[in-house]
């Protein structure tokens, strides 16, 4: 919406101090006339898109007043009017500009509107519903160091899919960048487990299957290491499957983005992924990784083939811990 107000320039007048020309030095000449007000600028355009239930973006500031008129011509004619004052700036983006965070991403998965640039900045998925979800929140929970603390780690998740793929970005506050380990879990990382199609056999003996796929995306670590994703495992005499990624730290810890092209064709409406989320965190130096949390650890019938331990019971080791979301 536009909207556009312009100011009386009586009312300006009254409200304003008048700006007099200033006079030439023309040989007959005598004072020019006081340059007329600038009118008043535009009115800014209005804030951001609203989101589905977002408060529509405040008005934008009044625009300046006009400067002051031209200088008297040659023979004491009077000055031009000012030139209009500019174009108030826009407003900003209301609060409720993007979607609000009621998102489900076990549960649902909404379509992606838009082009996505994989740049670790989540722009374009404004309009996506985002799960926000940390370690209390979730079904996994695994802690290797008691000394941090759980509490810290956080995510806003936002997943959209179209025919392409799956696409996401997140958002983790984390208050120490660390990644200690050859192993990509060994620090603060992202993992997505994803499946398009039901993987033919569990994971803890085997290499993944069917498009599974558990994907690592490493923040960077200021001063260490850039940013980094890997696909791990791949199935045995399969190449790894290519995906976008791209990650940034951002002032209260990092974000990833990334693209996640349909391992078995486009599916329709309706299909039912395979899906987790993890989230690994080391916050304290010289530990590894401290503690790991994941969405979903559902209850497998018959048992999961890797519940010989604790930490052997969890998303890495069969896909039927992983929830199942819907393509909307
Ligand atoms: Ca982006
Ligand atoms: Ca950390």
């Amino acid at each position: 919406m536009r909207t556009t107000h312009l100011l009386p320039t009586v009312l300006l007048a009254t409200a304003l101090p008048l700006t007099s020309g200033c006079f030439s030095t023309g040989d007959d000449e005598s004072a020019g006339g006081a340059g007329g007000l600038g009118s008043a600028g535009n009115a800014g355009d209005a804030g951001g898109g609203a989101g589905d239930s977002g408060a529509a973006g405040q008005a934008g500031d009044a625009g300046a007043a006009g400067s002051g008129g031209a200088a008297g011509g040659a023979g004491g004619h009077a000055g031009g009017a000012g030139s209009a004052g500019h174009a108030g700036s826009a407003g900003t983006a209301g609060a409720g500009g993007c979607a609000p965070a009621d998102g489900d991403v076990c549960a649902a998965i909404p379509a992606f509107v838009g082009t996505q640039v994989v740049d670790g900045v989540g722009d374009e998925f404004c309009s996506v519903p985002a799960q926000v979800f940390g370690y209390a929140d979730s079904e996994y929970q695994y802690v290797t160091n008691v000394a941090a603390d759980t509490s810290l780690s956080q995510v806003t998740a936002r997943l959209a899919w179209d025919a392409s793929g799956l696409r996401g970005h997140l958002h983790v506050t984390d208050p120490n960048l660390l990644h200690e380990g050859v192993e990509p879990y060994d620090g603060d990382n992202v993992q997505l487990f994803i499946a398009d199609a039901t993987p033919s056999e569990y994971f803890v003996n085997s290499s993944y299957s069917g498009g599974a796929n558990q994907l690592f995306m490493l923040p960077a670590v200021p001063g260490v290491s850039d940013p980094s994703a890997v696909v791990y495992p791949v199935a045995v005499g399969t190449p790894a499957v290519a995906f976008d990624f791209a990650g940034r730290v951002v002032a209260d810890g990092y974000e990833v983005e990334f693209f996640w092209p349909w391992q078995n064709g486009a599916p329709s409406q309706g299909t039912a992924l395979w899906l987790d989320l993890q989230v690994g965190v080391q916050d304290v130096a010289g530990a590894g990784r401290d503690f790991e949390y994941a969405l979903a650890l559902r209850d497998v019938v018959g048992g999961s083939n890797c519940e010989t331990s604790a930490s052997r019971n969890s998303p890495w080791c069969d896909y039927r811990h992983w929830c199942r979301p819907v393509l909307q």
